[in-house]
């Protein structure tokens, strides 16, 4: 049998430095190619700009690549800044992707998609799987047309693509890297006695969230289920736990009970009220036997662990 050698677009961001630690542990280092349109130490091994399409065809060849990680993209909120740059990054990037494949040893590809697929039109509460898609930014509507080329390539070519609509993904060793959902992740650098944290959206604003050890758990098991399980080739529902800034907070204050944020709603706030505020995830746990272990409460827990914040026995 050959070797799974993998390529990694994207991977200095939020998401593929922490995803190509887990591949690498899973594959061997020698077989992980970490790729980004930037060069940052011990996360990218080589440049590549997936708008290059040349490029992207040099580095498949030259490292034997069998398998891809897409992950390379503008999100949401930086995505509204240059509409023209996110639909060239997130579109002509894919299909650069997937062009290339078609025509070398690319047998499996990973995509992420995100619930920005859905919007206004969109049921809110508890999303279905086949929910209306209604996407409010050039973000969501690359990614929902993304999702369909996925579905595409499959049925006419019989790439073995799999992907999944994360919602907002939760860390603290890597950064958010320009979404709706990045309040979230900055909170915990402001975590600390009688910190405070400005957020961008108000208190209320509830959102799907996950937290990145499940997100990377789901990608590898989505990714090694076998192919017959996977009955869903646009894009699996995913989805963690749902809470609101106001909720976090008080989750926070188990531990750090004097810190607080101040409320300073922005241009992301239209967006936040525009996304699903709960998913339903049942195909995804039918098909191939996803089920988080984090809730908000674990989660916290997790972090505060991580930044050395211990319980205040009072709250
Ligand atoms: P990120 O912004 O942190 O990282 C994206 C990376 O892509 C960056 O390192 C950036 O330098 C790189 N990049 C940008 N333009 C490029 C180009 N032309 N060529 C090559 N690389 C380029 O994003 P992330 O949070 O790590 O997200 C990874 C993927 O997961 C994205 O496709 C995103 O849409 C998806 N996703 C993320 C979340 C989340 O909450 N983080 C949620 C849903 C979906
Ligand atoms: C964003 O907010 O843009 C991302 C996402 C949910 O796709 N975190």
């Amino acid at each position: 049998m050959e070797d799974t050698r993998i390529l990694v677009t994207g991977a200095a961001g939020q998401l593929g430095s922490l995803l190509c630690i887990a591949l690498q542990q899973k594959y061997g280092v020698k077989n992980v190619v970490r790729s980004d349109i930037k060069l940052v130490s011990g996360k990218v091994d080589i440049l590549l700009d997936v708008t290059d399409v040349d490029a992207i065809k040099t580095v498949i060849h030259n490292h034997d690549i069998n398998e891809v990680y897409h992950l390379a993209a503008i999100l949401s909120a930086n995505g509204e800044k240059n509409p023209i740059l996110t639909w060239k990054v997130n579109m002509d990037g894919w299909l650069n992707i997937l062009e290339t494949s078609r025509k070398s040893n690319i047998n499996k590809i990973f995509y992420p998609s995100s619930i920005a697929v859905y919007g206004n039109n969109s049921p809110l509460s508890e999303t279905d799987q086949f929910g209306y898609q209604d996407p409010s930014t050039i973000y969501g509507i690359t990614k929902s047309a993304g999702e369909y080329w996925a579905q595409y390539y499959f049925e006419k070519y019989g790439i073995d693509i799999r992907s999944l609509r994360y919602p907002g993904l939760i860390s603290v060793d890597s950064k958010a890297g320009g979404g709706t959902t990045d309040y979230a992740v900055e909170i915990f650098d402001y975590v600390k006695k009688d910190g405070v944290y400005e957020c961008f959206l108000s208190a209320e604003t509830r959102l799907p969230m996950l937290y990145m050890d499940d997100a990377i758990s789901a990608t590898i098991q989505l990714m090694e289920a076998p192919k017959e399980a996977i009955k869903i080739r646009t894009s699996y529902n995913l989805v963690g736990m749902d809470f609101t800034p106001e909720e976090l907070l008080n989750e926070i204050q188990k531990y750090e009970p004097s810190f607080s944020i101040k409320y300073f709603p922005d241009h992301r706030q239209a967006i936040a009220d525009s996304w699903p505020k709960s998913i339903n995830d049942e195909h995804a746990a039918a098909d191939w036997g996803w089920n988080p272990y984090f809730t908000i409460e674990e989660m916290v827990s997790e972090i505060m662990q991580k930044l050395n914040i211990k319980k205040d026995n009072a709250k």
